[in-house]
């Protein structure tokens, strides 16, 4: 039991859910955790400030140690618990290669998703520029269209045969895509790799419940 950890998150959110893969992966159930809305502006309170000075989910601490950043608390836990659970970095160097360059490739993806999803989000439809709106579109299929072609590669996971850390942290924004409705028939290797994944235990256990109580939008469907 992982009494001396705790999460603080928010339903849907991939850096969120990233964390909570990972700590399934590692058999690390049983950890401190709340469940906090954005809508109602809890990411920005006085307890997640205190861990969290940008008020930011997740919020995460092991003991003392404060590792809010997603990708870092995901290498934390497979470092501090490389024995136990599922082992998530390969050691075969071209494997290992691969799953860092996905890794981090993963941010890239998720960026260029941020920035289609949360302009429309953000900024208010008078003041919409449909340039922008196009530019970032054209930006997000050129690089969905690169992960589609990753995924004709030797699979089924994102660095080869291995369940790997690369998927832990780019699985939540492939899921995030399909969510916003991505047209699965246009990209097949990556509905493919999404659907497959989705019966994981670790990922259908941290499922963002608020997913399950409502549809997306269609935000994606032209991308
Ligand atoms: N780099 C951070 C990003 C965390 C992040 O952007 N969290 C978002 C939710 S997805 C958040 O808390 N946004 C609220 C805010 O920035 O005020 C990580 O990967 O953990």
């Amino acid at each position: 039991m992982a009494k001396d950890m705790t999460l603080l998150w928010g339903s849907g959110s991939p850096p969120c859910w990233r964390v909570m893969i990972a700590l399934e992966e590692k058999n690390l159930q049983g950890y401190n955790q709340k469940l906090l809305d954005f809508s109602k502006g809890e990411h920005k309170s006085k307890e997640v400030m205190a861990m969290n000075p940008r008020g930011q989910l997740p919020s995460f601490k092991h003991k003392d140690y404060v590792v809010n950043e997603s990708y870092g608390a995901c290498m934390y836990l497979e470092s501090q618990f490389k024995s136990q659970g599922n082992k998530l970095i390969p050691d075969c160097p071209s494997e290992q290669a691969k799953m860092y360059q996905r890794m981090f490739e993963g941010l890239t993806l998720n960026q260029k998703m941020a920035d289609v999803i949360y302009y429309t989000w953000k900024v208010p439809e008078g003041e919409r520029h449909d340039s922008a709106v196009k530019r970032n579109k054209e930006a997000l299929t050129t690089e969905v269209k690169l992960w589609e072609e990753y995924l004709k590669g030797p699979g089924p996971f994102l660095a080869g045969k291995d369940f790997s850390l690369a998927d832990v942290v780019v699985y939540p924004s492939i899921a995030y895509l399909f969510r916003f409705q991505l047209c699965e028939e246009r990209y097949p290797k990556l509905a493919a790799y999404y659907n497959s994944l989705k019966n994981r235990p670790s990922i259908k256990v941290s499922w963002p419940p608020t997913w399950l109580e409502s549809e997306g939008s269609e935000m994606l469907k032209d991308v």
